[in-house]
């Protein structure tokens, strides 16, 4: 089974709001693993790289400005199927409509200021992670949990 990670952003909203821990304390008390975190300001460069598939849209200017005009929490998380995983957790994109549990249904109201991004698919999430993360800023390392997460079966042992 695919133990793979997965690229989450706390947007500029998120962190003024102080969700950083409710969300880190969603993803860890599902079982996923943190392997990379930092704070910081994206640059216009790492936006356009990030939000490439946006470009022809309408919103990309106004998308680009607000992720750019404070800073972001930026981490990777690990798990088996963690794309899916962390995308459930956090909610559809419009914070009105999204499912009552996840963050964005619990937390939001709004499209854009819809607090988090998520990696849709593992390509994103390479290609994500690799935007702000070198090699040495991400961890490798087991938690004495796994054991109790997983079934040795799905840990491929
Ligand atoms: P998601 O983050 O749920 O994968 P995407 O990839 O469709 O959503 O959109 C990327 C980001 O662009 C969203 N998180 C949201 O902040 C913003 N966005 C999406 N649609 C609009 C829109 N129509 N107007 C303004 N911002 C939008």
């Amino acid at each position: 089974m695919p133990n793979t990670r997965t690229a989450v952003l706390v947007k500029p909203d998120g962190l003024q709001r102080g969700l950083i821990g409710e969300i880190i304390t969603r993803f860890e008390r599902k079982g996923l693993k943190l392997v990379g975190l930092k704070m910081l300001d994206m640059t216009d460069e790492q936006l356009s790289e990030w939000y490439a598939e946006h470009k022809e849209k309408n919103f990309f200017d106004d998308l680009k400005s607000f992720m750019g005009s404070k800073p972001i929490v930026a981490m990777v998380w690990q798990g088996i199927d963690a794309v899916p995983v962390v995308r459930k957790l956090v909610g559809t994109t419009l914070g009105r409509e999204a499912e009552a549990g996840s963050i964005r249904g619990d937390f939001g109201m709004s499209q854009q200021y819809n607090l988090i991004h998520a990696s849709a698919n593992n390509d994103d999430a390479v290609r994500e992670v690799a935007i702000v993360f070198s090699e040495n800023e991400l961890f490798d390392y087991q938690t004495v949990m796994e054991g109790v997460i997983y079934a040795d079966y799905e840990m491929g042992s």
